[in-house]
This record gives C-alpha cells, structure tokens and sequence, in this order.
C-alpha cells in the first residue's frame, strides 16, 4: 500500500485540472478535497503558504484534509507537481524512460506555460490579441509528431496532462464566444484555427478531448456558467 495523497484543488482552477488529470492516467488512489480559493480557509496556508491550488500532501497519517499533518510532505506548483506523480509512478508511462524523451516531454512543459497559458489567458482575462494565441499555437504545433497520439512519444505523459485543460477550454470559448473581450472575438478565434495550417493542432485538440480522463473531469457546461459569471459585460 503507498503513502496517503491528498489533493487539494478546485474545480475552476486549470492548474488544478492538469494534476486531476494525470492523478487519474496514473490510477493512483488519492483523496481530493475542494479548496474554495475565494474565501482561504486559515489552515490551508499550512499545505501551501502562498495559499494556492493545486497542492498535494504526501505521506504521514491517515487525516482528515483539513487538518493537515505535520508529517506528510506538501508540494505545490502544477508542473511540480506532474513530476512528482511521475516519479512516485515510474511504471505509469507519466514520463518515458529515454533521457531524449524525458527532456522533450519538459520542454513541452515549459513551452506549454509560454505559448499557450500566457497568451491564452490574457486573451480572455485581458483582452490581449488572439494573434497572440495563434503564434502560439503554431510553436506548439511545431513540436507535435505527424500523426502521433501524443505530445511525446507513443504514450500519454506529464505533456498531455499540461495542455489538456487549456484545449478543452480554447474549445469552450471558442464555441460559446466566452471571454473578456469584444463580442464575436472568441468566435473569430475558432474561426481562424480552422485553417488547413492548424490541421495538425486541431486533430491532436480532438484526439485530446477524446480521452476518458478529460471527459471524466471537464465539465463544461460548469466552466460556461463560471466564464459568463467573470465576464458578464464585454466592450461591443
Ligand atoms: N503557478 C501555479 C499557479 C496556481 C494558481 O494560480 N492557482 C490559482 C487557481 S487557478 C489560485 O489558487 N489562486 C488563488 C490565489 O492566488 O490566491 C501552478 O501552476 O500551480
């Protein structure tokens, strides 16, 4: 029997989604508890001091989740947390064994956060310019293989799990034109992306959004309702 995990998240937080994600690819037993993010509770500072999801405790005695042992390890930071589960499950495929395929599936990693996160996000929190969405795209385009399942390799990895939540939600906002900008925008977005030059890009999205893991985790009619609450008046 393995140590405790305790995973604490919350169901609107994309980085919340990446861990459930490879939480599940992994099979690994584990005990998710809801953090509400908007309202802090005190003892959550002693999982994550800078009092954020996602976070996982690790080890130490069996407890209640919010009442967090001195003894069990805290590790917070999704892409940290990936290795983690990649390495507490070395048999899961999380990250391959080949050093070359290893150091692709971080440096998707890392260009994930560059050219998907930060431009994604600032188009629909900021209303910074889709192009931007679109460079990125195709940079992460770039580094998928022609006709592979998967970001890396021959296997779902810590890759997969840390664009998955960012695809079903470029998916969403294109498709329901939900986000902090001009009306129509979020629609133009998709509109460009079905350009044959993101043929790749797109089939790998649907591929992606096929998983058994991202329909087990995403609800989207939950992330439309949330979206629209954030952003219920847009510049015309
Ligand atoms: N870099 C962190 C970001 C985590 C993050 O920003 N989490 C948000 C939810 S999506 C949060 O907990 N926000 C509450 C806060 O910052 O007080 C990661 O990858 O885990």
């Amino acid at each position: 029997m393995s140590e405790q995990l305790t995973f604490y998240f919350n169901k609107f937080s994309h980085y919340s989604h990446k861990v459930e994600l490879a939480l599940i690819e992994a099979n690994a037993p584990y005990k998710a508890h809801q953090v509400d993010f908007f309202n802090l509770p005190e003892w959550f500072l002693k999982v994550n001091p800078v009092g954020q999801v996602p976070a996982v405790a690790y080890g130490g005695p069996s407890v209640e989740p919010d009442d967090p042992s001195p003894l069990s390890a805290k590790i917070a930071e999704s892409d940290v947390i990936l290795e983690f589960l990649a390495d507490l499950y070395p048999d899961s495929g999380l990250l391959p064994k080949d050093p070359v395929l290893r150091a692709k599936v971080r440096f998707f990693i890392n260009a994930n956060a560059k050219h998907i996160e930060d431009p994604l996000y600032a188009f629909i929190r900021k209303n910074e310019p889709y192009e931007n969405v679109l460079k990125g795209i195709e940079f992460i385009q770039g580094l998928l293989e022609e006709g592979s399942d998967f970001t890396v390799g021959d296997h779902y990895t810590i890759a997969d799990a840390c664009i998955t939540p960012h695809l079903a939600r470029l998916k969403t906002i294109t498709e329901h034109d939900i986000g902090n900008f001009p009306v129509g925008m979020g629609y133009k977005l998709g509109e460009e992306l079905k350009a044959p030059k993101f043929a790749k890009f797109m089939k790998y999205i649907q591929r992606t959004l096929e998983r058994p893991s991202l329909k087990q985790t995403y609800d989207e009619e939950f992330v439309i309702t949330l979206f629209k609450a954030f952003f219920p008046a847009r510049a015309q």
